[in-house]
């Protein structure tokens, strides 16, 4: 059909009129960020470091307001911790040595603790945290923690997340923290959680283990399924798969853990995905 003149003119002239409002809109929404840079002196910088590893946002107190946490390698203090007061980011806490935070009431006292390094720090202030010793030898690991044994504080799991070293349980008993070996060498495990896997009411431990630099052709992939008193039960996921800060979560929205698996510099570019069918197989 050959349209006419009349009804081609009022069609051209409703598109234009719709795109303006869009266009301009588009401009304001860019132009209204306010940048802030330790560049320019509005922020501390971090450790001074070169190799700045990683940036987490979490809250730390009860203010309401996100907390930041940037890591660095090279440098003492390798964990700065960054908090919002009065438009702007103090830099309030480090900590050396450590791979992995984990924040949970350790003392039961109804505030959240930090747990790294091999110790924890407790939250004594708006701006203060004490530090608690779990592990003075174990410092270079990764922390998760959780109600592994059921009652009194929550339990410390520590691994190795560069190098060769063992899973320890620590379980504070009569004042003090007590070791138990899990696994006696876990090579680079690098991603660690405290889950409940099989939905049993016990907390289980996932550790998954790199093929660095192509090493490590065994690597482990597992779950310890706990029975909530400290006693654990070795599921192997896979082997041989290297996989670097991967995570356990529900990725298919059927509410049970899967795992997303990713290499640090082995096989990569790779990405692995394992879907829990627990539930379909029975
Ligand atoms: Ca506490
Ligand atoms: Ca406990
Ligand atoms: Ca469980
Ligand atoms: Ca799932």
């Amino acid at each position: 059909m050959k349209l006419e003149p009349t009804k081609v003119i009022p069609l051209f002239i409703t598109s234009f009129s719709l795109l303006l409002p869009s266009q301009t809109a588009l401009a304001q929404t860019t132009g209204e960020w306010r940048h802030l840079s330790s560049k320019q002196g509005d922020i501390t910088p971090p450790n001074g470091g070169d190799q700045q590893t990683s940036s987490s946002v979490f809250k730390i107190d009860d203010d309401d307001i996100n907390d930041f946490v940037i890591t660095e390698r090279t440098k003492a203090p390798s964990v700065l911790w960054y908090k919002y007061t009065t438009g702007n980011w103090r830099r309030y806490i480090s900590i050396n040595e450590h791979e992995g935070l984990d924040l949970i009431d350790i003392d039961l006292d109804d505030t959240l603790d930090i747990v790294g390094g091999g110790r924890w720090f407790k939250h004594i202030g708006n701006l203060e945290f004490k530090e608690n010793i779990i592990d003075a030898g174990y410092a270079f690991s990764r922390s998760a923690a959780g109600q592994l044994v059921e009652g009194g504080r929550p339990e410390v799991v520590l691994v190795v997340g560069d190098g060769k070293a063992p899973i320890v349980l620590y379980e504070y008993q009569n004042k003090t923290w007590h070791s138990k070996i899990l696994v006696d060498e876990v090579d680079n495990g690098h991603s660690l959680a405290i889950i409940d896997f099989n939905n049993d009411g016990y907390l289980d431990i996932w550790n998954a283990e790199m093929r660095l630099n192509n090493g490590n052709p065994d690597a482990k992939n597992r779950i310890l399924l706990g029975d909530g008193q400290g006693n654990f039960e070795e599921l192997i996921v896979s082997t041989g798969i290297g996989l670097h800060e991967s995570k356990i979560a529900d990725l298919d929205g059927d509410g049970d853990l899967d795992i997303l698996g990713k290499p640090y510099n082995w096989d990569a570019p790779r990405l692995d995905i394992w879907i829990n069918t627990t539930d379909q197989a029975q």
